[in-house]
């Protein structure tokens, strides 16, 4: 086998651009590749010590002449060091700013043929992007990488409409490993939040603006009018003090449970019959297609990548953003029939398992890489099943 020295930025603390970075750097470890994180933490997913995978850490020295400390430069430097002393093969960034621009720094620091993947989570292109003074910066990071991927067709779309970019960009989805996704037995745990006659409604998000989480309340409300049902909220993050706010002026404290940032989300969704994503942007929605790893359907916007994942009708259902009456509608239609509901069970059990299966996704970025180093050959060890 043609085994690679791979090593892997991403943001390591909470995220989907961070879990699938993890995730991936896990995967290829299985097959073969030996992965080296370098990242400013260590990646929240990354677990117990693993063959084939190391981490590097990315230290800041805050010397009195720095107003601030170079956190980038010092990213840049290190990701160079590791690629001299282990002798990269290439380096796998997420995001563009500023994880590719450091790459590009460290391909020039080493003089050698290294290359550079870069792979489009979105916040660099629908948020950073929007902004004049970036956008030379992300243009050069996207532009200089030897290779490009972005997780939905709509986030490639975006990316060439906001920053003209021509360069060919490939398409990797967000994937999903059926060995921790799939419906657990939460029977006992179920217990402690809903009767046997009340539907759970879940939202799992970092509560930024973006998310659109007092719209997930609204939705709720309208829910709970026609159905017994409770509403439970995963994450933190700056919207939670207002969404706590508004819960109680809207006297549905006892119906909605806060429960904090959480690392079993497998467990977690399976607790849900429905999960609700009504974000204003997304550019993929990886928490949708975890909970239809685990057989929970999404009711969601039509924002972004998201109608690339969730089948209108088959897998959940979508409406405009910010239109929560129609959003509540397709919930109430969904959870007051049994037999739609297993349909749309079985349905996202295949969807997830056919069409974002870690194997598929993980052989395309191998694939990837193998032709930016101008090779044929795919690594041939087999994950297990
Ligand atoms: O959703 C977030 O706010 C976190 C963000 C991140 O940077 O980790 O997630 C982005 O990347 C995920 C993995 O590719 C996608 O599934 C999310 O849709 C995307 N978030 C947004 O576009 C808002």
């Amino acid at each position: 086998m043609d085994r690679l020295k791979i090593g892997i930025t991403c943001y390591p603390s909470l995220g989907g651009s961070g879990v699938v970075a993890t995730e991936l750097g896990k995967l290829l470890a299985e097959k073969g590749h030996e992965v080296h994180f370098i990242t400013h933490s260590i990646p929240f997913r990354l677990g117990t010590f693993q063959k084939n995978i190391f981490y590097h850490e990315v230290e800041v020295n805050d010397y009195y002449v720095f107003r601030y400390p170079p956190y980038d430069l010092a990213l840049a430097t290190k990701m160079a060091q590791v690629a001299k002393m282990v002798g990269l093969d290439l380096f796998h960034v997420h995001y563009a700013v500023p994880h590719a621009v450091c790459a590009y720094l460290a391909k020039q620091m080493l003089g050698n043929d290294i290359k550079v993947v870069t792979t489009l989570h979105g916040t660099d292109i629908t948020v950073l992007g929007q902004d004049e003074s970036l956008k030379d910066l992300i243009r050069l990071g996207i532009n200089e990488s030897d290779a490009v991927t972005a997780v939905s067709q709509d986030l490639i779309k975006e990316t060439r409409k906001v920053l003209d970019i021509t360069r060919d960009i490939d398409l990797t989805y967000n994937f999903v490993d059926k060995r921790v996704y799939y419906p657990r037995d939460v029977t006992d745990l179920r217990e402690d939040f809903a009767a046997p006659d009340e539907k759970i409604l879940m939202h799992i998000s970092n509560f930024r603006p973006v998310k659109r989480v007092s719209d997930v309340v609204d939705i709720f409300a309208k829910v709970n009018q026609e159905l017994p049902s409770r509403l439970l909220l995963v994450g933190e993050g700056p919207e939670l003090p207002k969404i706590q706010a508004k819960i109680c002026e809207m006297g549905l404290e006892d119906k909605v449970r806060f429960l904090g940032k959480q690392d079993e989300i497998a467990q977690v969704i399976s607790l849900a019959d429905l999960l609700l994503l009504p974000s204003e942007k997304e550019s993929f929605g990886l928490v949708a297609l975890e909970a239809m790893a685990c057989g929970v359907p999404t009711i969601g916007s039509e924002a972004g990548g998201i109608p690339e994942l969730i089948q209108h009708g088959k897998t959940g259902f979508l409406a405009p953003i910010g239109d929560t009456a129609a959003m509540a509608k397709y919930a109430v239609k969904l959870l007051s029939d049994s037999r739609m509901e297993e349909q749309f069970r079985q349905a996202c059990l295949e969807r997830s398992c056919n069409d974002f299966s870690r194997d598929v996704i993980t052989n395309q970025y191998e694939d990837i890489y193998y032709r930016v180093l101008g090779r044929k050959v795919r690594g041939l060890d087999t994950i297990q099943s």
